[in-house]
């Protein structure tokens, strides 16, 4: 038995010689050469001696995993004989791989790991097919009973908890306040936005995309993936666009929840539902600074996340406040148009060096990823588990270390690394170098991706880094604390998101009419993200503390999140129960072990600003462990960690 179709497609390739040696020649072994041995069944190509290290150096991720000129050239040419023998051999698949064998074929790009890790990695390499299926259905667990859930959003969090939702045959509306599906990737069209992650891993693993354009690819196609995903899926049926959730009350005495919406031009639309899925995301509420006189300001203004096409900035004098990952991708993009440019810093960010960051991926590997049966899920799988730990090691504090900026001896290789291609790329303008190192840990704060454009803009006659504070928004312009105007015509705040904010601004009420903002007190926790004590039936995800910055895959996190929600509902079927609410002093420890865990991280004992950490200094954004820890920890639910209660029996009207 095997999953794979052999087309047409590969058979001209197998034909062409030249392609396929140009081909070989660029791919990327440490992905190609186990793809080839799952087709083919050669295990030669995946024998030690051309086992990727995939080691980390501190400041970037080695090209083909490290491996050593003499292995890369063994294996190009094990590639291409296992490919001339395939094709003599009528291009026939080898069976689907036993177990042993796809441990075999993981291993050789993940090492001798645990054996916990090699359902995750099967996961992520959507190898059983659907790997993350719920494997159950509502009619199977409870005959005859109904489930309805109200899904809050139809970002990537909202489309992964209506597909699986809808696979275990719940019934599921998902309301979403835009016109379409896509969250962040929706609304974030400003120039220049792209991914900073690598592209393949960033992708469902029941959805892999075979042909991602770029390894960090620009918004558009980043957006038309999650587009894809509700059409492939048939999701867009389930959504009700133009549907802003205002409010969303449980019912004690029915232990339902009333989910009120708010549509343009319409009535409020009033939904009942046995539960409630929060997917509204944490980096979509912009930010936009309390800056006395902003109001004043006679120009245009907005704010990234809200780009206007309609205002034209050739020939303007622009002034971009912020310098994160939206500045950074909005600078470079409208720096050619503009007429001056000022960009004001508050605190510089640390660059890591990643040259092929804009690079296309090139014609022949977009002809082998598309042609050759599992190549791409391969580079998937190597993109993600070069992830799981991604650069965390270097961002663990080590209490023994006494440094003025950096957390531990790697955490300061890394630093110094950093300040060195700082040094590289700044070294003729010392103005410029002097504004531009960072005097914090790396990892306190978000680390943008350099392949030379942001220091280049910079750079540019008609650019100025200001990094004097601001002290007001006047009409015409920004006035910094050293008395200076700068004069502008437009003001682009790329000052970030209210990402603390959870939930906001919907009114949540649980048992008992309990506000769960007001609980909240602007200090958002929640049971691994997910759940609130008080607040029955209601699921976050990508929740308090699920942020990724270092490491992993968002959506890997989601679908884990997914995995255990429905977990939960599995539970209330199968019990005949109607809610599961966490126990508080489940709730509790988790969140002191989550609290202790950032404390062991740059980002938990730095005091630099940053979204992970919210008003009152807690890391309330980030998931301080490892992926695997996530996996283990979040993916199947304890019951003995929830009150599980049946519906209450309804009561004779006349009963004394
Ligand atoms: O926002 P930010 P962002 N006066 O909060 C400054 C994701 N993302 O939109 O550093 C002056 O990082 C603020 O200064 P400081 C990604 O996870 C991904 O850029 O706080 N300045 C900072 O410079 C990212 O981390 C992509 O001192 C003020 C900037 O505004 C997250 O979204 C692309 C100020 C805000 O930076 C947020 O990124 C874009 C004030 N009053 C975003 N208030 C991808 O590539 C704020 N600032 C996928």
């Amino acid at each position: 038995m095997t999953t794979v179709d052999v087309g047409t497609g590969l058979s001209a390739l197998l034909d062409d010689d030249a392609a396929l040696a140009a081909a070989v020649a660029g791919a990327e072994l440490p992905a190609l050469l186990p793809a080839l041995a799952h087709l083919t069944g050669d295990l030669t190509l995946v024998a030690d001696e051309l086992r990727p290290p995939l080691r980390l150096r501190p400041d970037m991720v080695e090209p083909q995993g490290g491996m050593s000129e003499a292995a890369q050239e063994l294996g190009r040419r094990r590639a291409l004989a296992a490919l001339a023998a395939f094709r003599d051999g009528g291009a026939v698949p080898a069976p689907e791989p036993d177990d042993d064998t796809l441990r075999r074929l993981m291993r050789f790009v993940a090492g001798d790991v645990a054996d916990d890790y090699l359902p995750l990695m099967s996961h992520e390499l959507g190898l059983p097919l659907d790997a993350g299926a719920p494997g159950w259905t509502v009619e199977q667990v409870a005959p005859g009973r109904t489930v309805e859930v109200v899904v809050i959003g139809a970002g990537m969090s909202g489309l992964v908890t209506a597909h699986r939702l809808r696979q275990a045959g719940v019934e599921v509306t998902v309301l979403e306040r835009n016109a379409d599906v896509g969250g962040v990737w929706l609304e974030n069209g400003y120039p220049g936005a792209r991914l900073d992650t690598p592209n393949f891993a960033y992708s469902f693993s029941f959805d892999q995309r075979p042909d991602w354009p770029h390894q960090f690819s620009a918004r558009d196609d980043v957006w038309g993936y999650f587009r894809d995903v509700a059409d492939r899926f048939d999701l867009r049926g389930c959504v009700r666009f133009g549907h802003e959730v205002v409010e969303a009350v449980f019912d004690d005495a029915t232990r339902r929840w009333t989910v009120r919406a708010r549509r343009a031009g319409g009535p409020d639309v009033v939904l009942e539902a046995d539960a409630v899925v929060s997917a509204t995301g944490q980096l979509n509420k912009p930010n936009l600074p309390d800056i006395p006189g902003r109001e004043r300001f006679a120009g245009p203004s907005w704010h990234t996340a809200r780009w206007r096409d309609d205002v034209d900035l050739t020939g303007r004098r622009v002034a971009v406040i912020g310098t994160g990952a939206s500045a950074y991708q909005v600078v470079p993009s409208i720096v050619d148009r503009v007429d001056a440019l000022s960009v004001f810093q508050r605190t510089p960010p640390w660059m890591v060096p990643t040259p092929t960051y804009h690079d296309p991926t090139p014609d022949e590997q977009l002809r082998l990823l598309r042609e050759l049966p599992y190549y791409h899920r391969w580079l998937r799988f190597v993109q993600f588990w070069t992830s799981v730990e991604g650069r965390r090691p270097f961002m663990e504090v080590d209490p023994g270390w006494e440094h003025p900026i950096s957390v531990s001896p790697a955490n300061e290789a890394l630093r110094q690394a950093l300040v060195a291609h700082l040094e590289r790329r700044f070294g003729d303008r010392p103005d410029l170098l002097a504004k531009v190192v960072p005097g914090y840990a790396p990892g306190s704060k978000r680390m943008m991706r350099d392949n030379g454009v942001w220091p280049a803009a910079l750079k540019r006659e008609h650019v100025d880094l200001v990094t004097d504070a601001i002290t007001e928004i006047t009409p015409d312009g920004v006035r910094t604390a050293d008395g200076v105007l700068h004069e502008a015509d437009v003001l682009i705040y790329a000052t970030g998101f209210r990402a603390s904010d959870f939930l906001a601004p919907i009114t949540v009420r649980g048992r008992d009419g309990a506000d769960l903002h007001e609980r909240w007190d602007g200090d958002a926790r929640a049971h691994l993200g997910v759940h609130v004590p008080g607040f029955p039936n209601l699921f976050c995800v990508f929740g308090p503390n699920t942020g990724l910055v270092i490491n992993g895959s968002i959506l890997l996190f989601s679908e884990i999140a997914v995995h255990h929600i429905l977990g939960c509902l599995r539970l209330l079927l199968e019990s005949g129960a109607a809610t599961v609410e966490v126990r508080r002093d489940v709730h509790d420890a988790f969140n002191e072990r989550v609290d202790a865990g950032n404390a062991l991280m740059a980002w938990g004992v730095a005091t630099v600003n940053s979204w992970y950490r919210n008003a009152k200094g807690r890391a309330s954004q980030v998931w301080p462990f490892t992926v695997l820890d996530y996996w283990r920890m979040v993916r199947e639910p304890r019951p003995s960690d929830f009150h599980i209660e049946r519906a209450p029996t309804p009561q004779p009207e006349e009963r004394q």
